[in-house]
């Protein structure tokens, strides 16, 4: 029995060499230690062994399943070892190498300056408001004092979606459209700004798609003088506080009286060059006291109110504030160009 214990052992060792896999190990596991494995089986003829014999051939026994288990298990450890080693290996990251640049994206030029301009007129108590970009006749034209055969509604001029729906050619519609909203309620201080559209051939300074910004007054006793003192606000905030502003007179359907107002010219602070055909002054919008036709059919009773409005193209304010030469740079995406305004 003892010689048969000890073969076991022998038979067990040889296995083991062959064993590749964690599957092979457990099914040698099984085959000898079992329930119903060699070992036990051995073991079950212990009965027929003398009283003197039995503890001899038991230690041998205890012996011989000690050595094997100690084996299959170092071989097991061995496996997990080995899978521990494996993982590392497939898992390893080397942080010395260089990492992925991130790039980030940044507000364009046109659309900072919108904010820029809306900032101002925000800290004034402004509102901001939008609307369609498609729009009917009546708002566009018809409650801004244009009648019917105006030459401003000339079909070349504008495009038109319908005989009654174009897309709209100034952001006036949106302050009709709050107008109404306010049914006659006063104070009412809002901006709009937005795209416009125009039929024109494009080039340095003309876009058939362009930004306008358009303010809105009414209240009881506003005056030209409220206009130009918000506009010299406007201007000392958005080109610095030595900036002056000048009126001259000018002809709008929707204001009477009307004006256009320059800043003094950016480039050279008025002492006159080339930029500003050496006058010391740049055009940079359109105002007016809001006719009365245009408060009355907005809902408002022209003998109680008064208003001002004011216009101007976003594309010119950004050319004259960052000294560019071509509003084509706005809509070719170069991302060179855009880049140069990542921080200013
Ligand atoms: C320009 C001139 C202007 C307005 C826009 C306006 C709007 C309402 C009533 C009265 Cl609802 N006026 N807008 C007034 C004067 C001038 O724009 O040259 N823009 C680029």
């Amino acid at each position: 029995m003892k010689e048969r214990l000890h073969a076991l052992r022998e038979n067990v060792l040889d296995l083991l060499q062959e064993v590749i896999t964690e599957q092979q190990l457990n099914d040698l596991r099984i085959k000898f230690l079992g329930k119903k494995g060699e070992l036990t089986e051995i073991l079950r003829g212990m009965g027929s062994l003398s009283a003197e014999e039995r503890p001899i051939i038991g230690q041998v026994a205890n012996e011989v399943r000690g050595s094997i288990e100690n084996i299959i298990n170092e071989k097991q450890e061995a496996f997990v070892r080995a899978q521990t080693e494996h993982r590392l290996q497939a898992e390893l990251i080397d942080v010395t190498l260089p990492g992925r640049k991130l790039t980030s994206g940044a507000i364009h030029p046109l659309n900072k300056v919108i904010q820029e301009i809306e900032d101002v007129f925000i800290g004034m108590g402004y509102q901001v408001a939008e609307g369609p970009e498609v729009e009917s006749d009546y708002y566009n034209f018809e409650a801004l004092n244009l009648p019917k055969n105006h030459p401003a509604r000339d079909m070349q001029d504008s495009f038109y979606i319908t005989e009654d729906i174009l897309m709209r050619t100034q952001t006036s519609p949106v302050q009709v459209r709050t107008m109404e909203l306010m049914k006659g309620e006063v104070p009412l201080k809002v901006i709009c700004p937005g795209r416009v559209y125009r039929r024109d051939d494009d080039d340095a300074t003309h876009s058939f798609m362009f930004h306008q910004i358009e303010g809105l007054v009414i209240d009881k006793n506003i005056r030209m003088s409220d206009l130009k003192g918000t506009l010299l606000q406007f201007v000392n905030e958005m080109f610095g506080p030595h900036m002056q502003i000048r009126l001259r007179p000018s002809f709008f359907p929707f204001t009477e009286p009307s004006a256009e107002v320059d800043v003094t010219c950016v480039q050279c602070a008025g002492k006159g060059c080339r930029m500003c055909k050496q006058t010391g002054w740049l055009e940079i919008l359109g105002c007016g006291m809001v006719h009365p036709r245009v408060l009355e059919m907005g809902g408002y009773d022209p003998e109680v109110y008064s208003g001002f409005a004011f216009g101007m193209g976003v594309e010119r304010i950004a050319l004259l504030k960052y000294g560019i030469d071509d509003i084509r740079h706005f809509y070719t995406n170069d991302v060179r160009f855009l880049q140069q305004f990542d921080r200013m």
